[in-house]
């Protein structure tokens, strides 16, 4: 059976954006497809965090979801949260179109997304690479734009 799950991503500024899951069965990776508009030209770090609350917008969503306790990092690294996927790319549309394909990321059991959040931060994730304390925990991704809760899609 074929698992789907939606995010809308939504902020105090002009970010805005749909991200569509699928996971094949239990083991298969997740496909992430969508776009995320209203962006500046460039990178920017997109994670899952690990609460699903939006109570005080973005911030409530905690820390990157991260079981397993590893560092940051980025996406093909063996050692990272599981809510790293790194950077997406917006254009000079101001449009980061989503395409990932993820291992780590999972539709069910105990480790599932959903219920967690997606966040598009401000400014590119240094994949752990940048030397300072911070690179570890959030990759310097820098400010919440938009974030939603992963929910079940029919
Ligand atoms: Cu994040
Ligand atoms: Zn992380």
């Amino acid at each position: 059976m074929v698992l789907k799950a939606v995010c809308v991503l939504k902020g105090a500024g002009e970010t805005s954006g749909v991200v569509h899951f699928e996971q094949e069965s239990d083991s298969a990776p997740v496909k992430l497809t969508g776009e995320i508009i209203g962006l500046t030209p460039g990178e920017h770090g997109f994670h899952v965090h690990a609460f699903g609350d939006n109570t005080n917008g973005c911030i409530s969503a905690g820390p990157h979801f991260n079981p397993h306790n590893k560092n940051h990092a980025g996406p093909a690294d063996a050692e990272r949260h599981v809510g790293d996927l790194g950077n997406v790319t917006a254009g000079g549309d101001n449009i980061a179109k989503i395409d990932i394909t993820d291992k780590m990321l999972t539709l069910t059991g105990p480790l599932s997304i959903i219920g967690r959040t997606m966040v598009i931060h401000e400014k590119a994730d240094d994949l752990g690479k940048g030397g300072n304390e911070e690179s570890l925990k959030t990759g310097n991704a820098g400010a919440r734009l938009a974030c939603g809760v992963i929910g079940i899609a029919q």
